[in-house]
């Protein structure tokens, strides 16, 4: 059904503006500030007993905390990418940001549209985006990271595509102000080389927070603000994963000829204000429900 663009504007406006602790913990930009009121908030958290991280684990927490992004190479299997594509072929995309287009099949997507998503509540029916969601090494890394036991906070998969002049949103650098604490696990679906809009993230900048007025950059100011040796252009093959700080500064490359499919999932604190969550049933859940419990009934 296509939505009212209209309509569509308000409500989400009223979902961003009016909700109070979100905004507080976009206002709260001042990192020493930023943390003091995380580790008050963590005291209603739940935890899990013992960590006992293993020295891989440990690896990838100290480059989340240092780098801002940990590298987890060569993810997953060829058998498990074609399997993910095939089930994703049958799904339905929509454009973010313009919903008035409705659904549309990959194959025959609106010539305006940069990125095409499929619906999360389509991608919660594939035990296999569950499995992943669930992987215990990152709920581990992720509850290390957190302080307290993760919330999967956001599923989604999406094709970057190529046929334009100009970047549009999160096509230009820009810092994630999504929870108090957070970050993302990114898994490429298809090979990704420069043309094939590669993720780009500047190393460090997950620590830089302040006179950085939450807007989009260009690729020059980015480059002035931290120095072009930070910018890292993930060029990899299809089933490559990394784990990402987006409070940290990246973007998706535009396309220039080829178009990339991506994997993504966010661990955070809590749930972000700006997500109108639709749980689904799944029988047998297998996996820990306080984790999964904003998308699982
Ligand atoms: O498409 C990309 O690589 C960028 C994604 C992004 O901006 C995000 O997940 O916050």
């Amino acid at each position: 059904m296509m939505a009212n663009p209209r309509i569509h504007w308000i409500k989400t406006r009223i979902m961003i503006y009016g909700n109070i602790p979100y905004q507080m913990q976009r206002i709260i930009r001042w990192l020493p500030l930023r943390n003091f009121v995380y580790n008050m908030l963590l005291l209603t958290k739940p935890k899990s007993e013992k960590l006992n991280l293993s020295d891989k684990e440990q690896g990838l927490l100290k480059d989340l905390q240092t780098d801002g992004i940990a590298p987890l190479g060569q993810y997953l299997s060829s058998e498990k990418v074609q399997f993910l594509r095939q089930e994703l072929d049958k799904l339905k995309c929509t454009d973010r940001f313009r919903p008035h287009l409705g659904d549309f099949a990959i194959d025959n997507h609106p010539a305006e549209t940069h990125v095409a998503d499929f619906k999360t509540e389509d991608l919660l029916r594939i035990p296999l985006i569950m499995d992943l969601a669930n992987d215990p090494e990152i709920l581990k890394v992720a509850e290390a990271f957190m302080g307290c036991k993760p919330t999967i906070s956001n599923i989604q998969s999406w094709w970057s595509l190529c046929g334009h002049d100009q970047p549009e949103q999160a096509e230009f650098f820009h810092r994630d102000v999504d929870d108090w604490r957070f970050f993302k696990f990114f898994i490429y679906l298809t090979d990704v080389d420069d043309n094939a809009g590669p993720h780009v993230f500047v190393k460090g900048s997950q620590g830089v927070h302040t006179g950085i007025p939450i807007r989009r950059y260009s690729d020059q100011e980015v480059i002035d603000l931290f120095g072009k040796e930070n910018v890292m252009h993930i060029h990899a093959t299809a089933g490559t994963a990394f784990l990402e700080n987006t409070f940290g500064f990246h973007k998706g490359q535009l396309p220039k000829s080829k178009r990339r499919l991506l994997l993504q999932f966010q661990y955070s604190y809590g749930g972000i204000g700006i997500i109108d969550y639709k749980k689904v049933k799944i029988s047998d859940y297998p996996y820990d429900k306080y984790v999964g419990r904003l998308y699982v009934a």
